[in-house]
């Protein structure tokens, strides 16, 4: 690396919910010169690439926002019960404008490469056009979900029309008016997109391979009556996402689904389907750990798409869903499975006729051709650890971490990895992230690695790493937390890394629960940052197998 570099304490990547608010701690609690470099145009992260047709919060807006903040909370009135992109970006210019955040961030800077370098113990950090940075801690707020995995099907180049993937939606937007519409993926965000893509299409063609379970978001205008509510119980809200599993604003019902008798079990499920949202899986307390209680509800979401779906061959292929419910992430729509009723909706079922190629005409399946002038890719994403393969990044030894994970992602807590010091990873794969509601787990990432970095000043620490016994252990960890539970069933599930031909199949997000994941990380900085390697300024590292002293 040449070229002079700037000088700071830390460089945080990413300017969403996570380098936001890292930025305001390291900034302005602990006085830290900081820079925030982000790819986008703007801020926003997520929000700022995710502006396909029907994109929408599945956390309610009430607890989709930091709550550092009390003012901040009393400042902002949210409008519908789930927010769209336009609405939570405006949300975090406020927070930048009250924070005075902009200045500290520079846009359409695209992070190539970090190298730590050993003996300045510093990272040097260049950019897509050739700047140079070096900092002391390095924190990567790149998000969980924001590398697009745009699958490799012979022919793409070939095809006459356009395509998009969701994930890097054009800012402009796009008319669907007298096109015919092909949409491969029916994730969470194929569930949204495709009724939205319908409304003005010509045709729409989705390309399903996997069935999926969904229920009713039930979005709405949110009515005065919720607002004070809100208004006049944010320590109740804050407290009860703090306490659960995934940090929503709801609890997990403490009955088990054999506990109640089948006509109850029925009218529990009757009442979350017309409440809407998330809330579905919490119905019972159970149905993410027992199989035969998740078959109640996978059973009643089933009879429901036949109930609602009108061509039986339709109905038959979007219920044929393989693995339990909520195993991947359970997506909440707006008239997904009522789509399919309308005259210029179409479904493909790949697992009868799978995709052979792209062609200049469309999409060419095992039985036929599908002509298109449009494709949407609602693929997802190279989940986790994606965004952070995308840099080169080196540790100690000019370690990369594509080595360092060739087996799949190692962390300690999600936080650290071994051999690369002082590099911070927000919701790294290992800690509950995706599996939450995401600001609740920024919040809880980014205090946690501010009060590691203050404690590390106030003590002379200059070099804080993961220990390799640590991380070892934790990686255990991370995977009985997931077999405890039936979400390993779902063999093709992100969270396995099983959407990437050639990708580690590793359980990646730690699926013990926020509240514990929480209490383990508090516990282990409360005895001194138990298994972390620290070295004060000057000195020879040393291994902190019981905390640094
Ligand atoms: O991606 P996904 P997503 N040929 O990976 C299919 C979050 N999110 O963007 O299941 C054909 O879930 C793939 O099929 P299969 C949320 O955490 C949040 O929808 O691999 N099909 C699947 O159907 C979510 O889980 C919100 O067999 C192919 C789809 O594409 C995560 O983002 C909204 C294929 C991908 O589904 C990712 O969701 C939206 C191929 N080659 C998303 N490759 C909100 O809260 C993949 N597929 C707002």
């Amino acid at each position: 690396m040449s070229g002079p570099a700037s000088q700071l304490d830390a460089l945080v990547i990413g300017a969403g919910f996570s380098g936001l608010y890292q930025l305001l701690c390291l900034r302005d609690r602990l006085g830290l010169s900081v820079k925030v470099l982000e790819a986008a145009a703007d801020i926003g992260g997520t929000w700022y690439w995710n502006r396909y047709p029907g994109a929408r919060c599945d956390s309610e807006s009430h607890s989709y926002c930091y709550f550092f903040s009390r003012e901040l909370l009393e400042e902002w009135t949210w409008s519908e019960r789930y927010p769209g992109p336009p609405e939570i970006l405006r949300y975090l210019n406020r927070v930048a404008d009250k924070f005075d955040l902009r200045r500290d961030i520079r846009f359409n800077v695209r992070v190539t490469a970090a190298h730590y370098d050993d003996k300045a113990n510093l990272w040097d950090v260049v950019t897509e056009s050739g700047e140079r940075y070096q900092a002391r801690y390095l924190v990567t707020a790149v998000g969980c979900l924001s590398a697009a995995n745009v699958p490799r099907i012979p022919g793409l180049e070939s095809f006459a029309g356009h395509w998009y993937h969701t994930g890097q939606w054009p800012q402009e937007g796009v008319d669907f008016r007298g096109k015919r519409v092909g949409q491969i993926g029916t994730g969470s965000t194929g569930i949204q997109a495709a009724p939205v893509i319908a409304q003005t299409a010509a045709h729409l063609t989705v390309f399903q391979r996997t069935a999926q379970y969904s229920v009713p978001a039930r979005n709405a205008p949110l009515q005065e009556e919720f607002l004070r509510y809100v208004r006049e119980h944010h320590d109740e809200i804050r407290e009860v996402m703090r306490s659960t599993p995934n940090g929503h604003p709801f609890r997990i019902d403490r009955r088990k689904a054999f506990e109640v008798s089948e006509a109850e079990r029925e009218a529990v499920y009757e009442a979350a389907w017309k409440k809407g949202g998330l809330q579905f899986r919490a119905s019972f307390h159970d149905l993410v750990l027992d199989k035969a209680a998740n078959d109640t509800a996978a059973e009643f979401i089933k009879r429901k798409i036949r109930a609602i779906v009108k061509d039986p061959k339709t109905a038959q292929a979007l219920a044929d869903i393989d693995h339990p419910y909520a195993a991947k992430r359970p997506p909440i729509d707006t008239d997904y499975f009522e789509t399919f009723n309308r005259d210029n909706v179409t479904l493909v079922d790949l697992r009868a006729e799978p995709i052979e190629r792209i062609t200049a005409a469309g999409i060419k399946t095992r039985a036929r051709e599908y002509a298109l002038d449009m494709i949407v890719f609602a693929t997802g994403f190279d989940a986790m650890t994606g965004p952070l393969l995308k840099i080169d990044i080196r540790g100690r030894d000019g370690l990369t971490l594509r080595e360092a994970w060739a087996a799949g992602p190692l962390t300690y807590l999600g936080l650290q990895v071994p051999g690369f010091p002082n590099l911070f990873t927000v919701t790294g794969p290992g800690s509950p992230s995706v599996l939450t509601n995401m600001p609740v787990a920024i919040e809880q990432h980014v205090e946690w690695i501010t009060g590691c970095i203050a404690y590390m000043r106030e003590k002379g620490i200059d070099r804080c790493e993961a220990g390799a016994e640590a991380a070892q252990k934790w990686g255990e960890r991370v995977n009985a937390a997931a077999n405890a539970t039936l979400l390993p069933l779902a063999t093709h599930s992100w969270y396995l890394g099983a959407n990437v031909p050639g990708k580690p199949r590793v359980f990646m997000p730690y699926a013990g629960g926020l509240a514990r994941y929480r209490a383990i990380c508090d516990d282990i900085a409360s005895r001194g940052y138990e298994g972390f390697v620290m070295r004060r300024a000057g000195a020879r590292p040393r291994a902190a197998a019981r905390g640094f002293r």
